[in-house]
């Protein structure tokens, strides 16, 4: 059997679940062929569901030949391993610590942001969510990418698409939805990853799925 047939990911409603979004980008960056299930949020059965596909208890998970990787980091690295020559970390060993480095602060850091801005890919909501904090995170998040950009020429953090820009893909969606306030080189970044037909796919599963989200409950989803 190929070491890359049956990967199976497991992903929340695609028009909410930023976590999601991260290695299905990877996965389709790699080419990958890969079946996609979307367990919807907000359902009576979406716990239990979650909880049968991952010990954990979270979305996105990735089953592969009996195995099970969790978490959005752990997935995308996991690619990375089965799909060496997508390069979905820089080649150069400095870079590839400033993509990891940036990644890592992506996936440990910005909570106002997340928790302020929450990925909604079907929605416009120019204005709401912008709280100080969630601003604040919000010029760090374009500070990194003004710093990359300039020194890759872009169109992509590190040049070519890697995880960092998986990355930073929903965050890329919340500031078109928040309507927050971006420059050229930030606004010609983010016009880069919606263009990426994984995200268009994406955002076009996101628009034919039901919304099952009820108003004014707690997110399951930052
Ligand atoms: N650090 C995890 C976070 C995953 C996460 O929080 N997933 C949310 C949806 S995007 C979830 O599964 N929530 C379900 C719940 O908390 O019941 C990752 O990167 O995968």
């Amino acid at each position: 059997m190929s070491l890359t047939r049956g990967l199976h990911l497991y992903v929340g409603s695609k028009r909410y679940s930023s976590w999601s979004l991260r290695p299905y980008l990877a996965l389709a960056h790699a080419a990958a062929e890969f079946e996609c299930t979307t367990i919807l949020f907000d359902q009576p059965d979406t716990k239990a569901k979650i909880a049968k596909a991952n010990p954990a208890a979270k979305v996105p998970v990735l089953h592969h030949d009996g195995k099970v990787i969790w978490d959005s980091l752990a997935i995308c690295e996991y690619v990375n391993e089965l799909y060496p020559n997508a390069k979905l970390w820089p080649t150069d060993r400095d870079q590839r610590a400033k993509a990891r480095s940036v990644s890592s602060e992506m996936h440990s850091g910005f909570v106002a942001l997340r928790r302020d801005m929450p990925m909604d890919v079907c929605s416009k909501k120019p204005g709401t969510g912008h709280t100080a904090e969630a601003i604040a995170d919000g010029r760090r998040v374009m500070e990194i990418w003004r710093d990359q950009l300039s020194a890759s020429r872009g169109p992509f953090l590190f040049g070519t698409f890697t995880i960092a820009d998986a990355m930073f893909a929903p965050v890329t969606t919340r500031f078109t939805t928040y309507g927050v306030e971006l420059d050229a080189v930030c606004r010609a970044y983010v016009d880069a990853v919606a263009a990426l037909p994984a995200m268009k796919q994406w955002c076009a599963d996101a628009a034919a799925e039901p919304d099952t989200r009820r108003e004014n409950t707690g997110a399951v989803s930052k």
